[in-house]
């Protein structure tokens, strides 16, 4: 079933994207991209603006991340699209849905020099699944589909249109595609009977669930899976919170013991990266569960790698009848070394410090935060203890950078999470170096009237580099930030509110004024900079 459109190019291209459940733009303005203004406004179709253009991205990207359909993001011709890059590249490495609409020069006089004339394409095509110019107003509803289709298609990602100005001005009418529903690649049975098989037989297995079980809306076959054939589960990215962390299967401290005594280690919808020692877990058989056959990794080779849909191969895990090992002592193994190491995080986040260690602003954190709270991660040192210390208790609720690793993210994000949640807290992790790349954005919250929560870990260094240089080099440079800046002047500058804080005692009631002002609150917390996150790796 086709119905006919017509209009301007914007609303041609509003039309598509409303079809494939689409409900705002988050954009930074210019004349290039008008049209989709116009079309947006005359029909109630809300539109975010923010103070940079990676904002816009990281905000469509929170949005695709967190409610699992299209984010959008308008940018305008030039430095408008260049300046959302390394949003495009976040959601790249992240597969995050999400579209970027730009402006661009008009064709008919291309090569004599208007304003912002370039070719977007080569510089977004390696960040992106797929990008194209649109020529013709004409064109612009069946190529708005067909991008949205490839962005949601397992392996997901980003992808970017551009119109010339004649094109998204123009007025044209065209049939609007009906939205092309995924549909579930089948795995190899015989892949997937293999992988399952390895995983009952095993002696100690361990599962790693990361941000494509969420995506593919596979939580629920991951628990099937898990309890079936009795295997612990550790996650990462979005996949955190998959499992509740009272769940008896649910492990998130005693990685280390896992993976260095697991027999066969299963990483379900997330890359072999950096992140999981690039699929090298010494003697152990690796299973790569993955959604699309491009994510099978080219640098190891595990012992199976079932590709499809993870509903599909998660099931037919659960499903498996043949022979199963007995995990009951691995299990409880595993749960004496999380004990252990919870005792030990439970006395860190209780410690009574001056000045403050990061840990004990995630131990009042713990208690201010709602079971449904979105959190989220810009920064160094101080997001990794984050990681650490905070447990998201339903999946979807968690929002860090991931491989890509991109600071600024804080205010895009948060912007994108209070947008699609609009009753829950939001509340970002921010090192006071990462504050620097988007906390002008504040003002955008405050003019829009999205409340969110900023605790800003104030160490007055750029820790996770300051530490690991001093550490190679014995001196440290460009790695220094004012100590004890007043960045919660800068948000009651911009709108908001704020407050610093130099006690632990004093971190408790702050949170629970910033959590009822109902305006952005920033909650500067200074930290102490001799407190460096242990790593095995100085170099991140
Ligand atoms: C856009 C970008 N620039 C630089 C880096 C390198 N980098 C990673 S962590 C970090 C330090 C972050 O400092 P801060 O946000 O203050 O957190 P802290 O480590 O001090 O807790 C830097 C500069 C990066 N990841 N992304
Ligand atoms: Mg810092």
């Amino acid at each position: 079933m086709t119905e006919r459109v017509e209009g301007h190019g914007g609303a041609l291209a509003l039309a598509a994207l409303r079809a494939y459940g689409v409900r705002e733009m988050f954009t930074l303005s210019g004349g290039h991209v008008f049209p989709l203004y116009d079309a947006a406004h005359t029909t109630g179709f809300p539109i975010y603006d923010v103070r940079h253009e990676q904002s816009a991205v990281f905000a469509a990207e929170a949005v695709a991340k967190l409610q699992r359909r299209p984010g959008l993001a308008v940018l305008t011709a030039g430095p408008g699209v260049t300046n959302g890059i390394s949003g495009l590249t976040s959601a790249f490495f992240n597969a995050s849905p999400v579209l970027v609409l730009g402006g661009r020069a008009p064709q008919f006089r291309w090569g004599s020099g208007s304003l912002q004339e370039m070719d977007h394409l080569p510089l977004v095509a390696p960040v992106t699944k797929h990008a194209e110019t649109v020529f013709t107003a004409d064109d612009i509803p069946r190529a708005v589909s067909a991008a949205l289709t490839t962005a949601l298609t397992p392996h997901r990602g980003p992808v970017f249109l551009d119109f010339p100005l004649e094109a998204i001005f123009s007025v044209g009418d065209a049939d609007l595609p009906a939205p092309t529903p995924v549909a579930p690649v089948e795995p190899d049975p015989d892949e997937v009977t293999r992988a399952a098989r390895l995983i009952a037989a095993a002696a100690r297995p361990v599962i790693i669930a990361g941000s494509d079980v969420y995506a593919g809306d596979a939580v629920a076959a991951l628990r099937e899976a898990a309890e079936a054939l009795q295997v612990p589960v550790f996650t990462n990215g979005m996949g955190r919170g998959a499992l509740p962390p009272q769940h008896p299967l649910a492990f998130a401290k005693a990685r280390r013991v896992a993976l260095g005594d697991a027999d066969v280690v299963v990483v379900v919808g997330t890359p072999l990266d950096f992140r999981l020692s690039f699929g090298d877990f010494g003697d152990a058989a690796v299973v790569h569960v993955v959604d699309a056959p491009t994510q099978r990794a080219g640098h190891v080779q595990p012992a199976a790698s079932p590709a499809g849909d993870l509903r599909l191969i998660l099931s037919a895990f659960a499903d498996h009848t043949g022979d199963r090992a007995d995990h009951a002592d691995w299990i409880e193994r595993l749960r004496t070394a999380e004990d252990a190491a919870r005792a030990r995080d439970a006395a860190e986040m209780a410690a009574d410090t001056d000045p403050i260690r990061p840990a004990r602003v995630y131990g009042e954190l713990r208690r201010a935060l709602a079971p449904d709270a979105i959190t989220i991660g810009d920064g160094g040192d101080f997001v990794s203890y984050a990681g650490r210390y905070l447990e998201p208790s339903q999946p979807g609720t968690w929002l860090d950078p991931g491989p890509y690793g991109c600071l600024g993210t804080g205010m895009g994000y948060a912007m994108g999470a209070r947008v699609s949640h609009p009753d829950r807290q939001v509340c970002v992790l921010m090192g006071d170096g990462a504050a620097g790349f988007s906390l002008m954005d504040v003002e955008s919250l405050v003019r829009q009237r999205l409340p969110v929560v900023i605790v800003v870990g104030n160490n007055g260094i750029w820790g996770l580099e300051k530490h690991p240089m001093r550490a190679m080099y014995g001196y440290d440079v460009a790695a220094d930030l004012q100590p004890e800046l007043r960045y919660d002047k800068v948000v009651e500058a911009l709108g908001g509110a704020g407050e610093t804080v130099a006690k632990a005692a004093d971190l408790g009631p702050a949170l629970v004024r910033a959590f009822d002002a109902g305006v952005p609150y920033l909650v500067n917390v200074l930290t102490d900079p001799a407190d460096a996150y242990p790593r095995s790796s100085n170099l991140a």
